[in-house]
């Protein structure tokens, strides 16, 4: 079995405690010195980790830079949310090990997967074995990955991939609706899921205040993940606020 590492460690033991509030950041939308200053607002915040990554263009030198500049400013560890074996970076804690099961190509179920595994060995990153299901309306990641979004009004169909995703032997659910969605995943969607697996569940997608990052996690989400309403929130004084608006919606019991 594939050991346990230290970033999955680090998640499990702060799951005990708290429900967790990553941020993620795109390379193609931000610089590394504004992923820098994210990360570093971040940790003095309390977000538990910074996911890195996008459908386009978080690649090579771009990511690099980022991740490199968030590692510099903060202890947070950096997890590789790749859209293909391009989003890999040696200078990564871990990554998130993923398969879009809802995708019509064998590419981003299994193929990228073995394009990047050997990457992912000899660069030491630590992998962490994730089923990834984009619900509706999907957005960006939903059309380049090929994806059959699952109805919004359709639960059970999520929960049937979440169970399968579980019992082939992936350790985290994300529930994606797409970066910049209208609307999050529905709470209702979200605690239909999570009564059916008992593996975490991440869910993200279109959250953009703190009652909505509230609302997924009363619904069951145990990780919530936040991108673009930071990302774009126009200067950095308002990426404090409204991190710090996000993480209390997490973190309030
Ligand atoms: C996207 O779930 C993440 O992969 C975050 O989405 O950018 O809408 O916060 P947002």
């Amino acid at each position: 079995m594939l050991k346990i590492g230290k970033v999955e460690s680090y998640i499990r033991e702060k799951l005990k405690k708290e429900k967790l509030h990553f941020v993620l950041l795109d390379p193609d939308d931000v610089e590394p010195e504004t992923a820098g200053k994210i990360a570093e607002m971040g940790e003095e915040i309390g977000v538990d980790a910074v996911m890195v990554g996008g459908s386009t263009g978080a690649e090579g030198e771009v990511l690099d830079g980022v991740v490199k500049a968030i590692k510099e400013s903060s202890s947070l560890p950096v997890i590789l949310f790749p859209g293909s074996h391009g989003g890999i970076s040696r200078y990564a804690d871990a990554i998130f090990f993923m398969s879009l099961l809802n995708s019509r190509n064998p590419f981003f179920i299994t193929g990228a997967q073995a394009l990047g595994a050997f990457q992912v060995k000899r660069y030491g990153i630590e992998p962490i074995p994730m089923a990834y299901l984009i619900v509706e309306p999907g957005e960006a990641v939903g059309w380049v990955g090929d994806a059959k979004p699952i109805p919004r009004h359709k639960p059970k169909i999520a929960a049937a991939y979440a169970l399968a995703g579980q019992y082939l032997g992936m350790r985290l659910v994300y529930l994606e609706a797409g970066s910049g969605a209208p609307q999050p995943v529905p709470p209702g969607l979200i605690s239909f899921v999570k009564r059916v697996i008992d593996v975490p569940l991440i869910v993200g997608g279109g959250i953009r205040s703190g009652e909505q990052a509230r609302a997924a996690v009363k619904a069951g989400a145990d990780i919530v993940v936040t991108g673009t309403a930071v990302e774009k929130a126009g200067s950095i004084e308002r990426a404090r606020e409204k991190l710090e608006e996000l993480n209390r919606g997490v973190k309030l019991r």
